[in-house]
């Protein structure tokens, strides 16, 4: 599986993707290989609230980097799936001009069952992209939770997408991304208020970058492709100038997720052996009737794996 990962095929790449993000059997000893194996890409995070045109404009991205002759990987990651098969299905068909195209693939990631599970699911299926010679890979989030900011933390270089008229979403952002944007892309330029709302992105940039680079703002109209050049000149710009230790950063948290949840995972285990069923069900008992609580008997269970 692994070769046929290397050789870029889509069909490989998509089961691995799956098998990581089901954490099925093999998933730990695909990743051990796919490790060693994989080379750094440029890892592009477009974040940024729904509908400002992010998947419009990484069809555009995806087209400026095609013409180079690169190889792309799109990850579209939605943490509310449950809800937005729509949403997930609009990238799509925004993206479908390149689905034909061997050297595109574009997967849509759904949430996992706690925090920072996306973000791990997310990490992993870059390393396969890297592992099968992506050169690109394209992070496309809806940029509000926590889980959405671990994702995007994953970026060697993120672009922001605000559109005129943003700026309830500047408020809100601020919190999180505003902090961690390379880039802030104001999209719909061609929307009524544009001007208005680049100035006060600017106010907020003068205000909020104390001892930082200042990121760029620039204005795209996605629909159009006008602005994209620009966009991709910066893009490269900042990943030349962007020294080795940025990277070791992205591989060191990545590394770290699955570290963390590969030992949770043997604890869990250790537990699920280490206490019986019918043991569980009686510490079940003795807290619903009051004699103890959950706090004491997890540390008595604690106690007894330790043992
Ligand atoms: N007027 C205008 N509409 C745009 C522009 N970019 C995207 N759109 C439209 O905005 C809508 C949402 O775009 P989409 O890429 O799906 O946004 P996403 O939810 O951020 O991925 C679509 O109908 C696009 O055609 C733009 O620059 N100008
Ligand atoms: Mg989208």
């Amino acid at each position: 599986m692994l070769k046929r990962i290397q050789s870029g095929d889509p069909r490989s790449i998509a089961k691995a993707i799956s098998l990581v993000e089901n954490n099925g059997a093999g998933a730990q000893r695909l990743m051990k290989a796919v490790f060693s194996c994989r080379k750094d890409a440029v890892v592009l995070g477009i974040t940024g609230a729904p509908g400002t045109g992010k998947s419009t404009l990484a069809d555009q991205v995806i087209g400026c980097l095609r013409a180079e002759g690169k190889k792309i990987g799109i990850l579209a990651v939605d943490p509310s799936s449950p809800f937005s098969g729509g949403a997930i299905l609009g990238d799509r068909i925004r993206m479908m001009r390149h689905s034909v195209d061997a050297d595109v693939f574009i997967r849509s990631m759904a949430t996992r069952g706690h925090l920072g599970g996306l973000a791990k699911a997310t990490g992993e299926a870059i390393a396969i992209f890297e592992a099968a010679g992506k050169d690109y890979v394209l992070v496309e989030t809806v940029g509000v939770g926590q889980d959405e900011v671990e994702v995007v933390k994953l970026a060697d270089l993120i672009l922001v997408v605000l559109t005129p008229g943003a700026g309830d979403d500047i408020q809100a952002f601020k919190a999180g991304i505003m902090e961690i944007a390379d880039i802030f892309v104001l999209n719909k330029a061609d929307s009524p208020g544009a001007e208005e709302t680049e100035r006060q992105i600017q106010a907020m940039l003068e205000l909020g970058f104390p001892g930082r680079v200042r990121p760029a703002v620039i204005k795209t109209v996605a629909t159009k492709g006008s602005g994209v050049e620009a966009l991709m000149a910066e893009v490269g710009r900042l990943s030349v100038s962007r020294d080795q230790s940025y990277l070791e950063k992205r591989l060191k948290r990545l590394i770290g997720w699955m570290l963390r949840d590969v030992t949770r995972e043997k604890i869990f285990r250790l537990i699920t052996q280490g206490v019986p069923d019918s043991a569980f069900e009686a510490y079940v008992d003795d807290i619903f009737h009051r004699r103890t609580d959950p706090y004491t008997v997890a540390d008595q269970i604690v106690a007894r794996l330790k043992k």
